[in-house]
């Protein structure tokens, strides 16, 4: 069948010239021998994968990092010649098309190397990990310098092992209180300290140790929700170095417009009853795109203004209250600018009583991600 696409005027727009500032003010920002890894798990936070890893690429990232098996062999069939790590842990029948896709994991289990090690002899390549401190997310990584020597030196004496890096993860590195941070901070040190040799690439960083600590940003760091142009808290987005660029908006058309009278009511559960003659309009989103209903009163742009949900969200459509009446096919904000107004996903996430991570994650494949730059 011929390639029929976005006929529902809902999409994601994705401004990829955002992605390459909030980036290339990044590189700015690190010293300059410092790689920026940048993090597309999830599909780039929801964003497309592809299409933001090859922009960071351009404006200054050497590394990629994704969560799962499946997407580093979504990237790498896309991208050749860039590093791509796997942050979480892998299933050992994973191993091999990791050394044969030139794919990096996560190692923290002395285990798991005995496991893979009769197939290691075999491997058409070298199998690249990097080893992984839990200094204190509590999350995956060893807990104890013995614990560390033993995966390091199971993992030297392997003959088709490189341990290329040595990495952990910040619990609180967005908070303002810094003792826990510190605390990781100083656990990761010493646990690098004990190896013999201190392998090539050392990282701890997240987006905010990269934006508003020091002394943190060793071989690397990993950037993830800044790329997209989002703050990981209110602090650190009180401490920007930079200002970041939104680069998703969510945008959609009005597909129906109609008046209702007094005591006329809208949606499931005729939850709402409308007080006057007042103009209402139907909009082509629902939970089903991840427009969930933990979002009734939520506003959207419209003409320039912004206007109320009204009733329950549907599956697939949501009701809004127009201050006027407009034309089918106008256009609706419900992330990103019209006019002088904005929606941003903080707006959403405090709605939801959650953090600006998981809006664009949750986001569904039904809504296109539409590229848009002008470079
Ligand atoms: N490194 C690891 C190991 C991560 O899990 C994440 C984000 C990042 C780097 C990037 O963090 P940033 O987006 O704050 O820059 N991981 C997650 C997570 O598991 N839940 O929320 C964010």
């Amino acid at each position: 069948m011929e390639h029929l696409q976005n006929f529902r005027p809902t999409q994601a727009l994705i401004n990829l010239d955002a992605v390459y500032a909030n980036v290339s003010n990044l590189r700015q920002h690190l010293h300059s021998d410092v790689h920026i890894m940048a993090v597309i798990k999830a599909n780039a936070y929801g964003h497309g994968d592809i299409q933001v890893a090859k922009t960071a690429l351009r404006a200054g990232a050497t590394m990629l990092a994704v969560a799962t098996p499946e997407e580093a062999l979504h990237v790498r069939k896309h991208i050749s010649d860039v590093p791509i790590l796997i942050l979480g842990a892998v299933p050992v029948s994973f191993a091999p098309y990791a050394a044969k896709y030139d794919i990096t994991l996560t190692v923290f289990s002395t285990e798991w190397l005995q496991r893979i090690a009769s197939s290691a002899t075999t491997f058409e390549k070298f199998l690249t990990v990097h080893l992984k401190v839990d200094s204190g997310m509590g999350r995956i990584g060893v807990r104890t310098i013995s614990e560390l020597r033993d995966v390091y030196d199971t993992a030297t004496n392997m003959p088709n092992v490189v341990v290329d890096g040595i990495f952990t993860h910040f619990a609180t590195a967005d908070e303002e209180d810094p003792t826990f941070y510190e605390q990781q901070l100083q656990t990761f040190t010493t646990f690098v300290q004990s190896l013999p040799v201190k392998p090539r690439i050392v990282h701890a960083a997240n987006t905010a140790a990269s934006l508003v600590k020091e002394h943190v940003q060793f071989d690397a760091v990993r950037f993830g929700i800044s790329m997209y142009g989002l703050a990981p808290s209110d602090y650190v987005a009180e401490h920007l170095p930079y200002p970041l660029q939104p680069a998703l908006s969510l945008v959609t058309e009005l597909v129906h417009v109609k008046q209702l009278h007094a005591g006329d009511s809208v949606g499931y559960g005729a939850t709402y009853v409308a007080k006057e003659d007042e103009w209402v309009g139907t909009l082509p989103i629902g939970y089903a795109d991840g427009m969930i209903r933990g979002l009734a009163n939520q506003e959207v742009l419209v003409g320039g203004e912004r206007a109320p949900i009204i009733g329950r969200i549907c599956m697939d459509q949501v009701m809004i209250k127009l201050p006027k009446k407009f034309p089918i096919g106008e256009s609706v904000v419900l992330i990103g600018k019209q006019g002088h107004e904005e929606i941003f996903i903080q707006e959403w996430a405090d709605r939801l009583h959650t953090i600006v991570y998981e809006v664009p994650c949750m986001l569904t494949e039904r809504i296109p991600r539409v590229f848009v730059t002008e470079k």
